[in-house]
């Protein structure tokens, strides 16, 4: 190539590059459309996601769509995003429509997902299948035969979701794995009705396997995944494998139109560091399959309550929110939920075993029972504690290390601080019983560790900070108030916020941008589709690494 021509060829990606610039503060006015599909968070996620493109100045139009089908549809620009692109269920359809050109991945949540077969977790503890949660105890007949229904053949029946979701690969892994002579699946129309599954099981006090997933609101309820064969690559029939095969610890993956990141950069170049934790997504979803919520309100609740993540992500403030961090620090507080019932459980035997040592009347120990098990009528709870104590294994008995904890963290920091930055960091102590403490400041979580925490805040001017330790049984202490006096030191600000803030850098980046405007007159009127495709493609790495 001459170095004329290759002049001529900078300057035309130059070109492209500018135009988008220019667009880019402002996004096209036409409706950026999000599709729903058949489960809540991501109902409540377009909402929500639709809410910050709305704040941003943009329109917002939702459609219902196939969940499988929709990466095609984005791929041929007519949807322009997915934000819950599930790798189990929908990896294979989200590859290859990327294969096919015009669908762009748009980075990965904080949240690690799994879609697959289990059961609510009391009914591993009342062993309706013993050994359950490995899959090998679904081989035994007796177990079997507590999960049959009336529409099961006499078989024991599991209830996968809509047919829509992963076809036939459950079918296919049950005869892979030689047990579909006792067991059969049957497809629930909605999602809607895996929950009236379980709520009809418990009712009836009958077993029942369902197709769930995590994140969602069952994460929070107790309820237990089965342990199949590990996942390998290859391993389904659609792969060309058997099927005999759990589902893999997956992504949850943002998609996005490339013509959608052409017509609405800013709103793409947001959409790019959306990042939802588990909790965020068990939240939406609680918001409507538990408490009843309509999708929107629930979209709306959300977004009131995570402020700071959607502002910062649409560079509205500096404070910084990883949502990373977010994730670990959830973990401990989410996931923990099955291991919290269990020890729940062991608070109740705790009970049982104060009881018959005589340190408690029964009503004392129905008082006491009642107040664990959140329930209101306490007669009767302590009727048959031997009975129970005696079924239960010795080493359930080993006291934890500390009695019955019903004291809220006693939190320890100075009432008045002085810092002498804005970005500043304070810290305290807090000290309970229990192994388990939570700190929120302000309502946001704070970590907890070694009975000690640091608190990282941004503020221009002097405020009043609340925090709340919550043990692991739920005592909450009182609100702690600490004045925080700002005390700048006049020239070291405005150097520090600086490389916090996105749009800022963008400026800088604008010097450049003027040198090379050059390019536009000349190669205005010359449309080369071709060309136009492989110059966004430029841009689009070229925002990667320069602005982004
Ligand atoms: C795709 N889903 C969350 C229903 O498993």
């Amino acid at each position: 190539m001459s170095n004329f021509i290759r002049i001529f060829y900078f300057s035309m990606l130059i070109l492209i590059f500018n135009l988008n610039l220019n667009y880019s503060y402002s996004d096209s006015n036409r409706p950026i459309v999000i599709p729903t599909h058949n489960w809540s968070s991501q109902v409540v996620g377009a909402y929500v996601i639709g809410g910050i493109f709305e704040a941003m100045g943009n329109k917002v139009e939702y459609v219902p769509a196939d969940s499988q089908a929709v990466y095609e549809s984005i791929r041929q620009g007519d949807v322009s995003i997915s934000h819950e692109v599930w790798q189990s269920a929908f990896g294979k359809s989200f590859d290859k429509a990327r294969s096919r050109g015009g669908l762009i991945d748009a980075g990965d949540h904080a949240a690690v997902t799994l879609e697959e077969l289990g059961v609510p977790t009391w009914i591993i503890e009342k062993k309706l299948c013993p050994g359950l949660p490995d899959w090998t105890a679904l081989k035994n007949p007796d177990c079997a035969k507590n999960f049959v229904t009336p529409d099961s053949g006499g078989k024991g029946r599991i209830l996968e979701g809509p047919q829509s979701w992963h076809g036939d690969f459950f079918p296919q892994r049950l005869q892979a794995l030689g047990l579909d002579h006792l067991w059969t699946v049957k497809f629930a129309r909605s999602a809607d009705a895996l929950w009236a599954e379980l709520q009809d099981a418990k009712r009836n006090n009958r077993g029942t396997i369902i197709f769930n997933w995590t994140p969602n609101w069952t994460d929070a309820e107790g309820f237990t995944m089965i342990k199949w064969p590990p996942y390998y690559d290859g391993c389904r029939p659609d792969d060309g494998g058997s099927g005999a095969c759990g589902s893999p610890t997956g992504y949850l993956k943002k998609a996005a139109s490339e013509k959608f990141a052409r017509t609405h950069p800013n709103a793409f170049r947001a959409f790019q560091k959306f990042s939802f934790t588990t909790k965020d997504m068990g939240r939406m979803a609680a918001y409507v399959d538990k408490e009843k919520m309509t999708h929107e309100d629930a979209a709306r609740k959300w977004l009131r309550k995570n402020k700071h993540k959607w502002e910062y992500w649409i560079g509205r403030t500096d404070v910084a929110y990883n949502a990373i961090e977010q994730q670990k620090i959830d973990e401990d507080s989410f996931y923990t939920t099955t291991t919290k019932i269990v020890k729940k459980n062991n608070k109740v035997v705790e009970i049982d075993k104060m009881y018959l040592d005589g340190y408690l009347t029964k009503s004392e120990c129905e008082k006491l029972k009642s107040t664990v098990l959140k329930v209101k009528n306490s007669i009767g709870l302590c009727d048959d504690v031997k009975i129970k104590v005696a079924q239960k294994p010795k080493k359930e008995f080993t006291p934890d290390s500390t009695a019955i904890d019903n004291d809220p963290p006693v939190i320890t920091i100075a009432q008045n601080i002085k810092v002498n930055d804005t970005d500043y960091e304070v810290e305290g102590k807090v000290e309970d019983k229990s192994e388990k403490v939570f700190l929120e400041v302000e309502g946001r979580p704070v970590k907890v560790k070694n009975g000690k925490f640091i608190i990282r805040r941004y503020s221009p001017v002097d405020e009043q900070i609340k925090i709340v330790a919550i043990d692991q049984w739920g005592n909450r202490s009182k609100p702690k108030l600490v004045n925080i006096t700002i005390d700048i030191q006049e020239t070291i600000v405005v150097e520090k916020l600086e490389p916090l803030n996105p749009t800022i850098l963008k400026n800088k980046s604008s010097n450049n941008r003027v040198a090379l405007i050059l390019g536009i007159e000349n190669y205005k009127k010359s449309p080369n589709a071709n060309f136009a495709n492989l110059d966004a493609k430029y841009f689009y790495e070229y925002v990667k690494k320069v602005l982004v």
